[in-house]
């Protein structure tokens, strides 16, 4: 299967070449896809929402679905990209577009990933700000205003986990929570991609305690990854980010949960590559993603009988 314009499963592409192809999307299927820019990072790159409706006027429930905080972990802005590609250019998903609006940012650190695809900076993780005379960057994924700085967070600008001066001093995380805070009426479903380790993670990161809704979030969890498995995929391993990884607070799966509402919040860590973690083979791209959607499948039905 080829794909359309210049982006490709087979390669990871630029921040560039995924934009175009949403303004692509836009102009072929216009009756679908509306584009959102919900504001612009710390080097002035537009940060894009593909909001995906058949049925703009319905009031329908939201997934909102991100990828790319990290900037290594390139296989999640790809991850996302088929997600949406497979919504829009398929005409056999279009039944997941009955009941569901989908809102998707493909890449959440824009200048992070952009940096990490230039020479000798492949490991890189955090956004691009300056924070110390040659420190730059905090980590996104600890700079949410939820408990933030409480554990697995460091205070050190120069550190890959650096949880920033303070919450929500980065301009790609307030976009991200502006952005959340408008809809959280809507959103049933918070899903933000990483990589690696074949995870489906859910709140809390910051304390080892349970969420009320603990139950509901593991049984969705197992479902999901029963249809990734079918599909061939590999068996993830599903509990709370404390239990499973390690306890880390100020990141958005919390955030979205205890602060916009957003009950059923998701982080999902893709497979992982031999030698660092991040380096799936660009000739394995389209297996993953392609075997992940499977789970997107449940997710969206879930939510459309909810
Ligand atoms: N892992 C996540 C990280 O930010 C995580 C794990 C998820 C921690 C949610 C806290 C909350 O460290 C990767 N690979 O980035
Ligand atoms: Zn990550």
């Amino acid at each position: 299967r080829t794909f359309r314009g210049k982006i490709s499963f087979s390669k990871y592409n630029t921040f560039n070449d995924i934009n175009a192809y949403l303004y692509q999307l836009q102009m072929d299927y216009h009756n679908l896809v509306k584009l959102q820019n919900i504001g612009t990072t710390y080097e002035k790159r537009g940060m894009v929402v593909i909001q995906i409706s058949s049925n703009p006027s319905a009031n329908n429930p939201i997934i909102f679905i991100d990828g790319g905080i990290h900037a290594r972990e390139w296989i999640a802005p790809a991850q996302v990209l088929y997600i949406i590609n497979q919504l829009v250019e398929n005409p056999a998903n279009r039944d997941l577009l009955d009941d569901v609006d989908w809102h998707i940012l493909p890449v959440a650190n824009p200048d992070g990933y952009e940096y990490s695809q230039t020479i000798n900076h492949r490991m890189w993780r955090k956004t691009r700000s300056q924070q110390a005379k040659n420190c730059m960057g905090t980590d996104a994924n600890r700079n949410f205003e939820f408990y933030w700085g409480l554990s697995g967070a460091s205070s050190n600008p120069c550190a890959d986990t650096y949880k920033g001066p303070k919450p929500f001093s980065e301009v790609e995380t307030q976009n991200l929570r502006d952005y959340l805070l408008k809809i959280k009426k809507n959103a049933k479903l918070y899903l933000t991609f990483h990589s690696y380790g074949n995870l489906i993670l859910y709140p809390w990161g910051y304390t080892s305690e349970l969420p009320h809704d603990e139950f509901e979030l593991r049984t969705l969890a197992k479902e999901v990854n029963d249809a990734i498995v079918k599909a061939g995929g590999p068996s993830y391993t599903i509990g709370s980010s404390t239990n499973v990884l390690y306890a880390a607070a100020g990141g958005s799966d919390d955030w979205a949960k205890g602060v916009a509402g957003i009950e059923l919040s998701y982080t999902i860590e893709l497979p992982g590559g031999k030698k660092n973690g991040f380096d799936i083979p660009a000739n394995e791209i389209l297996k993953v993603v392609n075997q992940t959607f499977a789970g997107m499948i449940v997710y969206g039905k879930y939510i459309s009988v909810k």
